[in-house]
């Protein structure tokens, strides 16, 4: 790999790069912050990509710029109410135009612009944090629902498709087998007992009572950014999972990682919980800004959505725990384990409260 001093100098039209660190906590690529020298904006985000999970990474810039432009118009031609900001990260080139930079090396970087004066955290703080967290997912979709999905490739086959992932898990298990221990036990069984339910979004799609929209894929908390001043929402970033596909894994995920006060990373599973007035500010947050383009049958899937994405994330979690942690970058051989336990945990909580979720939903659709 190229030093990427190197890298980010070529994103930089007369600018020196002052500092250049690591920045945030994503699982797959790899993220700094640079710091640059008599630009009019003195941050820019610098990314390597993870080639084993983007094979087609010149798409995944295509599909970036086409997201960004497009919110970018929609933002100009209707200011946001009550001075709120909102923006969108935007696409950086190099000196020579290009969208990305492929070092001697072969690793692709690209670069985006920084969000000022904004900070994200890893878990929730309060319902108003939660609130927050799901206007920002509900404002990016409403700035996408007039984007014509034919310009959006998919980057990532596969990506958010549980039956996908149950047939994966599957191979893993046959080709090398689970040294058995008692979480592993656990999650063999805890998987067994609800492969049935893993296509029903995709079963909804095929009958056609699910449509597909231009989805985020990953709008986890520690996506969302929040004005370090005021705490409101102003972006939703990370936007490289962005493709056609169902809003719902996108309002799952969202709602797995936000209510979910211990957090992702928690060691401390057996006492993870799905908290339910998180889940109301957070679909509250949601809603304000997606009711607009909501169909009917889209809220009869919202509680199955909630418990499909836990289910999925740690189905994914523990398969790559099986084959030897080779996805989800990990920092000691037992990580993918424990995450997918947190997820289980999760799962188990959101099952539980049921009837209460539903009236949750009926209440605020
Ligand atoms: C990965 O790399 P990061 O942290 O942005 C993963 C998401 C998972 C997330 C769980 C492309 O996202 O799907 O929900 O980890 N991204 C990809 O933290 O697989
Ligand atoms: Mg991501």
């Amino acid at each position: 790999m190229d030093h990427p001093v190197g890298v980010a100098e070529q994103f930089t039209p007369q600018g020196r790069v002052l500092d250049l660190r690591e920045y945030g906590h994503g699982n797959v690529n790899d993220t700094f912050l640079v710091t640059v020298e008599g630009a009019a904006e003195p941050h820019f985000i610098l990314q390597r990509l993870n080639p084993r999970v983007f094979r087609r990474p010149e798409l995944v810039m295509k599909n970036l710029r086409i997201v960004s432009d497009h919110a970018a118009r929609r933002l100009a031609r209707a200011p946001l109410a009550g001075r709120r900001r909102f923006e969108v990260p935007r696409v950086l080139l190099t000196r020579d135009g290009r969208d990305h930079v492929i070092d001697p090396g072969g690793s692709f970087w690209r670069a985006l612009s920084f969000i000022d004066a904004a900070e994200t955290f890893d878990t929730i703080k309060d319902a108003g944090h939660a609130g927050e967290v799901g206007y920002a997912l509900g404002r990016f979709h409403n700035l996408l629902s007039d984007l014509a999905l034919e310009r959006l490739s998919d980057t990532l086959p596969g990506f958010h498709l549980t039956p996908g992932y149950l047939a994966h898990y599957d191979e893993v298990l046959e080709r090398r087998g689970a040294r058995p221990s008692p979480e592993v036990n656990y999650g063999l069984r805890f998987v067994a007992e609800r492969r049935a339910f893993a296509p029903v979004l995709e079963d909804a799609r095929t009958e056609g009572r699910l449509r597909e929209r231009p989805m985020h894929g990953d709008p986890k908390i520690n996506n969302v950014m929040l004005d370090t001043a005021t705490g409101q929402a102003v972006a939703l970033v990370d936007l490289d999972t962005v493709k056609p596909g169902l809003v719902h894994y996108d309002i799952g995920d969202c709602l797995r990682s936000g209510c979910n006060p211990l957090g992702e990373e928690t060691g401390d599973w057996e006492r993870v919980r799905f908290e339910p007035d998180l889940c109301r500010a957070m679909l509250q947050g949601y809603l304000a800004e997606a009711r607009d383009f909501l169909a009917e049958t889209d809220y009869t899937y919202l509680y199955d959505a909630i418990r499909l994405v836990a289910f999925e994330l740690g189905l994914r979690f523990f398969t790559d725990y099986l084959a030897g942690n080779v996805y989800f970058k990990a920092r000691h051989p037992e990580h993918n384990l424990v995450r997918a336990l947190v997820q289980f945990k999760l799962t188990e909580s959101i099952e539980s409260q049921a009837a209460s979720l539903s009236a949750i939903i009926r209440d605020l659709r």
